[in-house]
């Protein structure tokens, strides 16, 4: 039989709120996020270091699959690095945006104006690589399974953009593609996948964003409550 380890429990640290705290605290909330945009126009202007660490704590405090914590976070502040993030991501969306994003995909951009050229990503004080973990690696080299890798990436990622945005920071979900020169540049194994370069910074002075809009309430949540309302 399989040796299994005992689960050892320890008390919950749980913060105890009344109501009235509750429902102020998810409305204040809920308004604080409904106001993040994604910017595409940074400002130089420096961010500290520590700041970033603290919303990467954020992320990394993501739950996940069998609590594997299959993510790891690069931050690159260093000018000739990002130099050189923008000159391969670049290369790519020349590709993409010159034909291999094809027709459909190209129109379902076009509300967005985005286009080749990416100065963000040497402007913007911090660029920061999440890295996805296909498989664990064990002491003596052996491969172990990771389980909802994906799902688990995606809730550490939706975590540090809130963070960000908490922080008073403006994010851009960047995703080049294909993007395994991320790796190169930030020498990260072969187990590790590079999902998003996500660009942080304050927007620069006058930045406007697309006017979009997002999808109305009723139309994306829906309730199964006991008083058949
Ligand atoms: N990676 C390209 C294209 C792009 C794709 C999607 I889907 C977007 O929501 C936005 C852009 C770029 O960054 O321009």
């Amino acid at each position: 039989m399989t040796q299994r380890a005992q689960p050892q429990l320890v008390p919950l640290d749980f913060i105890a709120r009344t109501p009235p705290e509750t429902a102020e605290r998810a409305t204040a909330f809920a308004d604080l996020m409904a106001r993040r945009r994604t910017v595409r126009d940074f400002s130089d202007r420096p961010v500290p270091r520590a700041v970033i660490a603290d919303c990467l704590r954020t992320a990394a405090s993501a739950p996940s699959g069998a609590n594997q914590q299959p993510w790891h976070f690069v931050a690159i502040g260093d000018p000739a690095t990002k130099a050189r993030i923008r000159a391969a991501a670049e290369a790519e969306e020349r590709a993409f945006y010159g034909g291999r994003a094809g027709d459909e995909w190209l129109t379902a951009l076009a509300p967005l104006g985005t286009d080749a050229h990416k100065p963000f990503l040497e402007t913007a004080p911090w660029l920061i690589v999440i890295f996805a973990q296909r498989h664990g690696v064990g002491p003596d080299g052996e491969r172990i399974k990771h389980y909802y890798v994906p799902e688990s990436v995606g809730i550490a990622t939706g975590l540090l953009i809130a963070a960000l945005h908490n922080a008073g920071l403006a994010t851009l979900t960047h995703t080049p593609s294909p993007m395994g020169f991320l790796s190169d540049i930030c020498g990260r194994p072969a187990n590790e996948k590079p999902v998003i370069l996500l660009v942080a910074g304050y927007p620069a002075q006058g930045a406007v964003v697309p006017a979009i809009h997002r999808k109305p309430f009723e139309a994306v949540a829906s309730w199964i409550e006991a008083d058949g309302r």
